[in-house]
């Protein structure tokens, strides 16, 4: 493919007009971005995402879902749109400007809405990412995180978002290009990743270079990826070590601030689009590229070679050609790498899958120097010690007077005793009086209760402490997003102390059932307020049959068993 170098559009505006539109926007509607359009607006005006003018207006949208291609007919196959609340969409007019604010409340851009729809989000998830079903990270994003409204509409660029980590090794399509064209790179191969690069990997992308004869970017994304991936700050120092092991001046490292979907094949395809716009030549498109993982039955959503059909039938207009990602593996008798369908015959194979490699870290166990390179060894085990000194989180849900305060007592006080790590318990009464005081028992009440306590536990099992949280919870969304935002940092252990509630209602310790009964409290869950009952819960504790030490134990029995502890 012919390399193009020269600069591609920006949705910036002058310096001296940035100035004067930063003021006058300051006058306007203005959004706060969500993480996710934050990453989407970065790459929508520093030309990553070209040839997109702002986020999608409708009938752009409705191609893009249905066909890929944007309205004109240019290839795109990601919808990147700006999802608002009804409420905030109610305040705005077609023809309106609004402000794009950044987390910190800085105006960014503005954004003239032209388009303002309800969109049809089982379709979104069908078409774009292959099934609606929520166990696709992007699914359970477009149902339970996005707006339920999007605005469309071209954006005037304001200034780029600020980024305090890693200022050097960021670079926009502009900046990357000036690069290629000042040192010379004629042909550049980009290699995209979301997870700390081994051996192997090295082996892959430098033999990707050289067949290609081609130098070599090491492209990251930096920006959102798949929930319970390392976070980026160890990668990024992981990848800062593996770069001196590539011949000098042969490679470079440049972070992207993307918010992947996970969407394989389509997101294969994008990646690609992104890469063109950085000023890259070909693209390394590895087996089941992107993947999101397991569909809710338990089988792949994407076949493993879809994302590579689809990059080849698509490669010409992508613009950049794709390399094949060949399965590295370390030959023992020659004591190097190969790729899989060349070992000499009779070789002894050698490797490390990605959850051996995860069970090693969690357990503490040796990582062989064929394997990786010892200072990213160390920057794993820095971040992920293991289980055992890990900070975590059980979560008890169940009824009112299910025991759940009573057996996470006990819980606590058997940690305590063994010591190693503080334990905080954040009982259902606790937080109401000291988190929640203000709220009472609706839907949106509830979940905010629930979504504070799942801050608070993330917070300790980010800092190696254990949280026992034992609130009713009775959404199982609210109850998975609070898994996903503990996961990121340690385990999420789910209890469903399953006391019926005629069990609970019988022993009706603090009189509260009867009054329910009597309508005096309204709301009551599990009378006249639903409980959705969990499905896949690590351990479901029965108390009707078993005293509360009993309990307890088996909780502890748990952990061990899961590592989490040592007796
Ligand atoms: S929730 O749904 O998770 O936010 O509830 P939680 O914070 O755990 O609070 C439940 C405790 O509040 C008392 N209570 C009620 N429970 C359920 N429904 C209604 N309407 C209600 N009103 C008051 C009740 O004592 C619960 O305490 P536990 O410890 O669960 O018995």
């Amino acid at each position: 493919m012919p390399q193009n170098l020269s600069p591609i559009p920006e949705l910036y505006v002058s310096a001296d007009s940035a100035q004067r539109l930063k003021v006058e926007a300051g006058e306007l509607v203005s959004h706060d971005l969500t993480s996710r359009q934050l990453c989407d607006l970065e790459l929508l005006m520093n030309g990553g995402f070209y040839p997109l003018k702002g986020f999608l207006p409708q009938a752009d949208y409705d191609s893009v879902v249905s066909d890929m291609r944007l309205a004109d007919g240019k290839l795109w196959p990601m919808p990147i749109t700006l999802d608002v609340s009804e409420a905030f969409a109610d305040k705005v007019a077609l023809g309106d400007d609004i402000a794009l604010r950044d987390q910190e409340g800085v105006i960014l851009a503005t954004m003239t809405v032209t388009d303002k729809w309800e969109p049809n989000k089982a379709l979104e998830a069908e078409k774009v990412f292959g099934a609606d079903d929520s166990a696709h990270p992007a699914v359970n994003y477009l149902h339970n995180t996005a707006g339920a409204v999007y605005l469309g509409g071209p954006i005037t660029g304001i200034q780029q978002p600020v980024h305090y980590d890693f200022r050097s090794r960021r670079d926009t399509p502009n900046e990357l290009r000036a690069r290629f064209r000042k040192l010379g790179w004629r042909k550049v191969v980009a290699f995209q990743t979301r997870n700390p690069l081994h051996r192997a990997h090295q082996e892959l992308t430098f033999r990707a270079a050289r067949e290609a004869q081609a130098n070599l970017l090491i492209h990251p994304v930096v920006g959102m990826t798949k929930p319970g991936d390392v976070d980026h700050f160890t990668r990024v120092r992981c990848y800062e070590a593996v770069l001196d092991q590539y011949p000098a001046s042969t490679t470079t490292m440049s972070l992207l601030n993307l918010a992947m979907r996970m969407a394989g094949p389509r997101e294969a395809v994008w990646h690609g689009l992104i890469r063109a716009n950085h000023g890259c030549t070909h693209f390394i498109v590895g087996r089941d590229h992107a993947g999101p993982g397991k569909n809710s039955a338990g089988r792949d959503f994407y076949g493993p070679y879809d994302a590579q059909d689809l990059f080849k039938q698509y490669q010409d207009e992508i613009g950049v050609e794709m390399v094949d990602f060949k399965h590295m593996v370390y030959v023992q008798e020659k004591a190097q790498y190969f790729p899989a369908d060349e070992v000499p015959q009779g070789d002894t194979v050698l490797d490390i899958s990605g959850t051996e490699l995860r069970r090693r870290l969690a357990e503490g166990l040796e990582i062989p120097e064929w394997f990786s390179f010892p200072q990213v060894v160390a920057e794993l085990r820095r971040t992920r010690p293991a289980r055992n000194k890990q900070g975590f989180t059980v979560f008890f849900t169940g009824f009112s007077g299910s025991g759940k305060s009573t057996i996470a007592n006990a819980v606590m006080v058997k940690l305590m005793e063994m010591g190693g790590r503080p334990v905080t318990l954040l009982d259902g009464d606790i937080v109401r009086k000291n988190l929640s005081s203000e709220l009472g028992f609706s839907k949106e009440h509830r979940d905010l209760n629930i979504r504070r306590i799942g801050y608070v536990a993330s917070e300790i099992t980010k800092n190696g402490g254990i949280a026992i949280c034992a609130p009713i919870a009775p959404y199982a969304t609210t109850r998975r997003a609070v898994r996903e935002d503990i996961e990121a940092f340690g385990a999420f252990i789910e209890v469903h102390v399953a006391t019926s509630i005629e069990e609970c209602e019988r022993r009706d310790r603090k009189g509260l059932y009867k009054l329910a009964r009597e309508g005096k409290i309204k709301e009551f869950t599990g009378i006249s307020d639903p409980y959705d009952v969990p499905e896949n819960p690590e351990m479901r504790i029965e108390t009707e049959n078993s005293d509360v030490d009993h309990c307890a134990h088996q909780v502890i029995l748990k952990l061990e068993s899961l590592g989490l502890i040592t007796a």
